[in-house]
């Protein structure tokens, strides 16, 4: 634990990350100093063996067992020593604890789909708890992904066909990059997602809200199915407010006063958005009266209520495979159907229903 008391850019969120700094650093200063050490001999012999007269001859020299045995033996011993220690680290890495909590992970071209224990589905996030050891299965359903999380100093291929598993004791709460640590095709830049480690009680509520049938999670499928994500998305540039947290906030409204945005304020918001619109946002929100059922309206009001920080999705664009890969996936790899498979897809008009409207109308 000597070179991991070094700061690093890179957070450090997990129990094994302080092992794998030590290796990496240890390995970088040991190669580090063969390498300094080796380049000043290399030139001071220049200098020092350097030819001083034109009729100076080369002598002769024939090899030192000596000096043969003593560099072959010492780098041997340092990289034998570096692979036992390596070995007890990935050991350590390939055998999750019995207790841990199992997380399905499943990535393919561009995305990573998340699959809690409790039946909660994420896509590009991934919520967990603090102080609890993860077990991660993972495998792909098209090419070879790998699930990266720098901050746990963990990363793992994605193979399809496979399972392949590790595990994280996350330290920290906090929130981390997920990445595709292997080049995978066009999209390969923009499958990236987040770690949220929160505390044990914020996950359990977190896993609450989006358990299977619950109100919430129901509403966060029409939300996507309405296409509310293709202005309310928290991509940066978004063409609406993040409705992050907004329950029971102040809402200031265009032309002065403001209001608490309550279940009414909400449900108002849907049906007449024009009637208060939030001020610095333009009125382009289209009124979603006929379209969406009472019984819907309640869901997609309780999954605004259960927004957290980071919750609402980004929007993930529809990438076309490159001309000539493989169109048809086999059926055989891919696990049960999802019903979130599709919805990020689906929730990428390139119009808005605002804008596209008087193309067809007029
Ligand atoms: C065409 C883009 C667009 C779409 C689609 C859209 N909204 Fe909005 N929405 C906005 C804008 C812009 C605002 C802020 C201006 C206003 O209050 O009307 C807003 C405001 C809101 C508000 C009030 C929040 C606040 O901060 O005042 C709620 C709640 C809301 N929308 C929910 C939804 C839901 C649910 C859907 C899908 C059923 C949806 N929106 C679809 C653009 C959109
Ligand atoms: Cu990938």
């Amino acid at each position: 634990m000597i070179f991991a008391q070094i700061p690093l850019p890179t957070p450090r969120a997990s129990s094994q990350g302080a092992e794998i700094d030590d290796i990496i650093l240890a390995t970088t200063l040991v190669t580090g100093l063969a390498f300094v050490l080796v380049t000043a001999v290399l030139i001071t012999f220049c200098f020092l063996y350097r030819r001083r007269s034109e009729d100076e001859r080369t002598p002769r020299i024939l090899g030192s067992t000596v000096i043969e045995i003593i560099w072959t033996t010492i780098p041997f011993l340092i990289f034998i020593a570096f692979f036992v220690w390596g070995i007890k680290i990935f050991q350590v890495h390939l055998t999750p604890p019995d207790d841990a909590m199992e997380i399905n992970v499943v990535g393919k071209q561009w995305m990573w789909k998340v699959q809690h224990p409790e039946g909660e589905r994420e896509i590009n996030s991934l919520h967990i708890p603090v102080n609890r050891a993860i077990k991660i299965n993972l495998t792909s359903e098209d090419v070879i992904h790998d699930f990266g999380i720098p901050a746990f100093r963990n990363k793992i291929d994605a193979v399809p066909g496979r399972t392949m598993s590790t595990w994280y004791y996350p330290t920290e709460v906090g929130v981390y990059h997920i990445f595709c640590d292997q080049y995978c095709g066009q999209g390969h830049s923009a499958m990236v997602g987040k770690v949220y480690v929160m505390e044990q009680k914020d996950y359990e509520e977190w896993s609450k809200a989006h358990a299977e049938g619950s109100l919430a999670l129901e509403g966060r499928k029409l939300f996507l199915k309405l296409q509310c994500i293709s202005c309310h998305s928290n991509n940066s540039g978004a063409r609406a407010p993040v409705l992050e947290e907004i329950y029971k906030k102040r809402v200031p409204l265009q032309g002065g006063g403001e209001v608490i945005a309550d279940d009414s304020y909400i449900r108002e918001s849907i049906l007449y958005p024009l009637k208060k619109v939030h001020e610095g946002w333009q009125p382009i929100m289209p009124s979603f009266l006929g379209q969406v059922s009472e019984d819907d309206l309640v869901k997609v009001i309780a999954y605004i209520k259960s927004l957290r920080r980071g919750d609402i999705p980004v929007r993930t664009e529809q990438f076309y495979p490159p001309i000539g890969a493989p169109t048809q996936r086999t059926e055989v790899q891919s696990p049960k159907t999802n019903t979130e498979n599709s919805a990020p897809k689906e929730s990428v008009p390139k119009n808005t229903p605002k804008e596209s409207a008087p193309k067809g109308g007029k």
